[in-house]
Order: structure tokens, then sequence, then C-alpha cells
């Protein structure tokens, strides 16, 4: 007995019922009947520009609410186009999945020169994520869907790649729509919690290294940290987990070591690390002072034994394991407890303000215009830090006192993603507002989605700081190159005019207080917003 759904009505069907209530795409003819089965279905289709500002628009959705961000592209150059923020995906570790179609199966693989055709779609794209999966029966698809959100849910999420044959979305799928496939994440071995609960509490001095593994957990984080009176290092992944401004944290994006950084960490004896790879970017390329006895909680198990020895591995979900380990770990007496808060509150005080030090005037930009986004934007706001200088600033100045209300990716540094994530964000998180601190060189990448802001009524604020030049970039010309400056100047269009003829509601602000009105203005109206803010090119 058929079901009497083809494989596009399955595929949505299933998606359907794992939850998914928006997707993010650009159709072609290899994808018009995954487009035809949305008529009549429940989810919404945001049609963006390019596949890259889809792609990223699903990394945003993913990023601020938690759920799985999917986008649809054709074979050929969508799948290639949407390359970038699958391997984002990758490096953040954001549930992304892309559903993408490739020739049907009688031409596929072929060289014929067929129409979207590419050598080997599926050995590039897997090549990317950290699932992937081709299916090659109409029967299966529903399954594989599943199987996907499973991989992005119950695992440490690193993006997701589905590909469908062409011919098999118009075949029948007898079976219809999958449910969701019940999913664990592994909670702690009761010996692990003891052995970690022992190490801690052996301490004379513990600390938290926290990275997005914990971005569900900053209750228990906080509850941990406040009983040992333990610093806590927060990444760009996880700013906001715990409040910026709490004694007890450090949310910092630098990788070089100040001194009173180098005192903080250097005076902890123990370290608990959980949820972050530790990367090169976040470890002063692995230069950072930490504890030799570290006790590591990683969702993937292969990030227990990467390059920093561990004294105990925990495979565990990060919350599964805080709340495992408050039960058993009471924390030193209310004397030890008192001392070490005193001294992390000073050691933080004395890092933070050298790192704030540092984003203030190493990035050499006017950084009192994050004060001012910061005073017009409510705490339940998203802020969306692109690629740019004051975006790499923010993760220094920008106090943010909630989980997925910040979101700088990380380590690939694709510029112009600020864009489409915002609309991402903010196509997922009803009313939150969302703002995307962009770059004039970054913006340019992805620009044609501010058309996407307009058509879909997506009203985020967009800040353009233009300085009229790659400054990243230039800076390393100046500073390592003797000045030697080559293709970083750019001619600016006039993005108040080209944000005009997109339809969105263009403004100027000169100066800090000028961008803090227009930015209050433009949240208080319907519709999206773009803000030039002329900065000045640093030449020291
Ligand atoms: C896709 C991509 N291409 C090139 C780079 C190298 N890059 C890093 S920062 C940067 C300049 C960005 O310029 P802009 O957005 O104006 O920000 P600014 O540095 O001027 O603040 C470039 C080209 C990159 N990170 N990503
Ligand atoms: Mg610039």
């Amino acid at each position: 007995m058929l079901s009497g759904m083809n494989g596009a009505r399955a595929v949505l069907a299933t998606l359907e019922r794992h939850g998914v209530d928006t997707v993010f795409g650009i159709p072609g003819v290899h994808t018009l009947p995954l487009y035809d089965a949305l008529h009549g279905g429940g989810i919404r289709h945001v049609l963006a520009r390019h596949e890259q500002g889809a792609g990223y628009m699903a990394y945003g959705y993913a990023r601020a609410t938690g759920k799985v961000g999917v986008a649809l592209v054709i074979s050929g150059p969508g799948a290639t186009n949407i390359a970038t923020p699958m391997a984002n995906a990758y490096s953040d570790s954001v549930p992304v999945l892309t559903i993408a179609t490739t020739l049907p199966r009688d031409h596929d693989g072929r060289e014929r020169g067929a129409l979207h055709e590419l050598k080997d779609q599926f050995a590039s794209m897997s090549a990317l994520v950290g699932w992937a999966r081709r299916v090659s029966d109409a029967a299966e698809l529903p399954g594989a869907v599943a199987e996907a959100f499973a991989a992005l849910t119950a695992r440490r999420p690193r993006g997701a790649y589905l590909e469908i044959p062409l011919d098999l979305l118009t075949e029948p799928v007898p079976g219809g729509a999958a449910d969701p496939l019940p999913v664990a994440r592994p909670v702690p071995a009761a010996e692990d919690v003891r052995r970690a609960a022992e190490l801690l509490g052996g301490a004379g001095r513990p600390m938290i290294i926290a990275g997005a593994g914990v971005t569900d957990a900053g209750t228990q984080l906080r509850v941990l940290a406040e009983r040992l009176g333990a610093p806590v290092l927060l990444r760009p992944g996880s700013k906001g987990v715990l409040p910026d401004d709490h004694p007890l944290v450090l949310a910092t994006r630098v990788s070089i070591v100040p001194d009173a950084f180098r005192e903080l960490i250097g005076g902890c004896d123990v370290a608990l690390i959980i949820g972050t790879k530790l990367g090169d970017e976040r470890t002063a390329v692995g230069t950072m002072p930490l504890p030799e006895t570290r006790v590591r909680v990683d969702l993937d198990p292969a990030e227990l034994t990467r390059r920093w020895p561990v004294e105990l591995g925990v495979h565990a979900d990060a919350g599964a394991f805080l709340d495992a380990l408050l039960d058993v770990c009471d924390g030193p007496s209310a004397a030890v407890r008192e001392d070490r808060t005193q001294w992390a509150a000073k050691s933080v005080a004395g890092a933070r303000s050298a790192m704030e030090e540092f984003a203030r005037t190493d990035f050499e930009v006017p950084t009192e215009y994050l004060d001012a986004v910061r005073a017009a934007m409510p705490a339940e706001s998203v802020t969306v830090a692109d690629m740019t200088m004051l975006g790499y600033a923010s993760a220094e100045l920008y106090p943010v006192d909630r989980a997925r209300a910040y979101i700088h990716p990380y380590e690939l540094c694709s510029i112009g993603c600020g864009l489409p994530i915002a609309l991402g964000a903010r196509a997922g998180s009803g009313d939150r507002p969302v703002v995307a601190l962009c770059g004039d060189g970054g913006i340019l990448q992805t620009i044609g989605e501010l058309a996407v802001a307009a058509q879909e009524d997506i009203p985020v604020t967009v800040v353009v700081f233009n300085d009229r030049t790659y400054s990243a970039v230039q800076q390393n010309q100046r500073r390592s190159y003797g000045h030697r400056v080559i293709a970083t100047e750019l001619r600016a269009p006039d993005y108040v005019a080209l944000a005009g003829a997109f339809g969105l509601t263009p403004s100027r602000a000169d100066s800090p207080e000028a961008l803090q009105t227009e930015l209050t203005a433009a949240l208080a109206r319907p519709g999206p917003s773009l803000i030039e803010v002329p900065i000045p090119r640093a030449t020291a």
C-alpha cells in the first residue's frame, strides 16, 4: 500500500516531523520536485541570492535557536557555492544540514558534460562535513533525513550533507515520512565523574575553560564555578553563556597571551576543559600556559586525545557531565572558597583589563562605536560580528549576558558571513532584534542578501563600518611588510544609495552618538535597515 508520497514530499514531511519550520535556498530545475512539494506544507522557504548566503542563514538560524538549520541547493554550482558555510559549520560545530540534489543515477559520474555535473560532488562535499550520505533508493530518503538529524543532535554537530539523485525525488516512497530516531547523548561513567570530582576537589586553584559545548549548560556551569571559586575562561563560541561581567568570567577571543592573562592561568593547578577543542587560534598556537593537570570533557572522543595530554578524559555531553559532577562535588570549605574567589576575581579583573586595553588599541579602530551599539541593543537581542576590526574587538569589548545572543564565527573566518547569519538568526528567533556588524570589504561578498532582507521582510539592522580598506590585511602589510600596501584599498560604493536601492531604510552615522540614535530608530520601525558608519583608515 503506497503512502502517496514521492521522494520530495517524503523529505519535506520528514523535515517537518523534526521540527523544521524554515529552510534556506535557491531553486533550480534539479531541485524543482522539492520546491513543488513545499506547496501546502508547513515549511517556510527563505529565498537566498547566493548559496553561500543560504548556508550562512542556516548557520545563523542554528546558532540563534539551537535547532538544526537546513539549506536546499542544486547539484553542481549550488553545492560548490555552499561549501564555505558548510566548512564553517564544521569548524564551529554548528548543526547545519545541506540537502543537495545531484544528477539522475543513470547520468551521475559519467562525465558526459551534463548540466550541473561535477567531477565528484559527493567526494567534494563530504570532505567538508562531519556526516554525509548519498541515497541511492527512494525508500531510504526519510530514514536518511532522520539519520542526518540524529548525527547533528546526538553527536558533536559538524555540518551534515545529504545528497539525493534527482530521479529519486519523483519516485514513490512506500513508507512515507520518518519520525525522529531516538537519540541519546553520552552520559559520563560514574567512575569518571568521581575521579573528576577528586581532581577538582584536590586542586589548590582550579579553573574552567568552556567552549561552545556548554551553550545550553550555563546554569550548571555557573553553580560549579561559584562552588569551586574557579575562574572561567569563555571562548567566542561560548561568550554569553555566563554574563561577561560575572567576576569569575573572562570571555576572550584574543589568541595572544598578555602577562596578566598568563598570571591568571599560570596561577591555577587543575583545569576542567569542557566542550572546547582548545584550537590553535584560541590557545596562542598551543603556548597558553595551561595547568599540568587537565580534566577534559567532550562530546567528541577525538578531542580527548588531541594535542593536549590529559589526566582524565571524559566522553560525555557537557550538561550531563556537569549535572553528575554537581551531585558529588561539594567544593571546598567556605573559607577556601572565599579566598579563591577573591584571588580569581582580582586576577580576572587584571586579565580582562589587559585584554580590553589590547582590543581598544591594537585593532586601530574607534571602539566607542561598540559601546554605542551595546547601548542601543536590548539584552535579549542577537549581535552578529563579521570578520572586521570592530567585529574582532567586540569579542572583548561587547558585553553579553546570555547564551545565543552573540555570534562571531571563528577559525575559518570567512569575511562576509555577517549579513546572512543575521538574516538566519532573525528568521529563526521571532521578535529578538538582530544587528550585524560588518566591514565594507566583507559585506560586498554577500551584499546581494540585502534583497532577501527586503523581500522576506526580515527586519535586521546592518551596520557597515566603512574604512574603504581591507584593514585586517593592510595592518599586516604595514606591520610586517614595511608598509608595502597592495590590493587592500577599496573604492567604496555609496552604501546609503545601495541599501535604499535594495529597499532597506538607509542612514549614515558619523559619531558613536549618531550610531546609537540611528540604531534605536532602526529597531523601532518595521523592516530592515542599513547604517553606514564611515571610519578612518588606519595608517600608523
Ligand atoms: C573569504 C575570505 N577572503 C579573504 C579573507 C582575508 N581577509 C581577512 S580580513 C579581510 C579584510 C576585510 O575587510 P573589511 O570587511 O572591510 O574589514 P576591515 O578589516 O577593514 O575591518 C580579508 C580580505 C578572508 N578572511 N576571507
Ligand atoms: Mg574595511
